[in-house]
């Protein structure tokens, strides 16, 4: 029952829309152009869709790619934050906004640990640091000036339509390819020992929309509590094809990070409580999932139909 508009980032060449094609949304979207380092362009799209509800998941969210832009990634993911929440302080202050925040802010824990929403927070990437900087300033809105402003803490959430350069995506699309025979390249994976808390997308964005219809603003954790190392995604990703993920991987220093969290696992209980989240997907069922739709893109491919942009012969 929503009307949609969305921001698009003016470029020279065609604007990347492949996945709300893929879903059959173009169309549906009222497609607006702005960029959030241009607060001009952020009071004219607010003004023209006068939205009830922002979800703010503009980001350069690549953790590895922060430490080459550390400050594209900050203008971006810190103060394009402050940007949306000024336009609404001077427009107008009944806009509810969602603002995605990380698991990345915690920057790592002990083993025994799993994280919620007062655990302390030391980010260790550029685009942590970043985001930590938005988490603060949206719950500093929220009290100066009575703002409806909410940090979503989300954990790793990955599905079908995860880009290319991230672990998950990067593994199911290569076993993909071993499985029809489309690549002898080995995957060249970084730290195999990081252990994350993979959930599965969809389930995770319900729970955004969820955290602007409470009746106060607040800050939730999204997680699954489970944490899986990269090393187990890719031995169970092989495994659905019968193949041994030793004789397809290599560890490579260029995938490694100047610094990598060691392990991220989120606890939600405040969120079960409040709204009875529930992740709803194991992480098993996830790779199934990611697997599953990578052969099926491969397959068309190999029968000359189409196939998303991002599906690269031998990437
Ligand atoms: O890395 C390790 C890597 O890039 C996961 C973003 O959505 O979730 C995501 O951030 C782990 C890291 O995601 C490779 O070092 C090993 O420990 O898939 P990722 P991320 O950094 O966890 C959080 C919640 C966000 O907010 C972010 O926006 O896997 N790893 N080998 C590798 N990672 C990549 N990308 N490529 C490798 O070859």
């Amino acid at each position: 029952g929503y009307e949609v508009s969305g921001t698009v980032r003016r470029v020279s060449s065609p604007t990347n829309l492949w996945r709300l094609a893929d879903l059959g949304l173009l169309g549906r979207i009222n497609l607006i152009p702005a960029d959030m380092t241009d607060v001009g362009s952020l009071i004219a799209a607010i003004s023209q869709a006068q939205p009830n509800e922002i979800f703010n998941l503009s980001a350069q969210s690549f953790v590895g790619a922060s430490f080459q832009m550390p400050h594209t990634t900050a203008q971006v993911d810190a103060l394009g934050v402050l940007n949306v929440l000024e336009v609404i302080r001077y427009g107008d202050k009944s806009i509810k906004v969602y603002q995605a925040s990380s698991s990345e802010i915690y920057g790592g824990m002990v083993d025994s640990e799993s994280l919620d929403e007062n655990s302390p927070k030391n980010p260790a990437s550029p685009y942590a640091v970043s985001k930590l900087f938005g988490f603060h300033t949206v719950r500093m809105y929220r009290k100066a000036y009575g703002i409806f402003a909410v940090n979503g803490i989300l954990f790793n959430h990955d599905s079908i339509y995860r880009g290319l350069e991230f672990v998950s995506r990067k593994i199911t699309n290569h076993v993909a390819q071993v499985a029809l025979g489309l690549t002898k390249e080995k995957l060249r994976l970084g730290n195999l020992d990081a252990i994350r808390d993979f959930g599965f997308a969809p389930i995770c964005v319900e729970s955004m929309w969820t955290m602007l219809q409470q009746d106060k603003p607040d800050d939730f954790v999204i997680a699954t509590g489970i944490g899986h190392s990269v090393k187990e995604f890719v031995e169970y990703a092989f495994s659905l094809i019968d193949e041994d993920w030793r004789e397809y991987t290599e560890v490579s220093q260029t995938e490694m990070r100047p610094l990598d969290v060691a392990r991220l696992v989120g606890n939600p209980a405040k969120a079960r409580a409040q709204f009875g989240w529930s992740p709803q997907v194991t992480f098993r069922e996830l790779i199934e999932i990611m697997v599953e739709a990578d052969i099926r893109r491969w397959k068309q491919y190999k029968l000359g139909k189409n196939f998303p942009w991002d599906v690269v012969v031998g990437a």
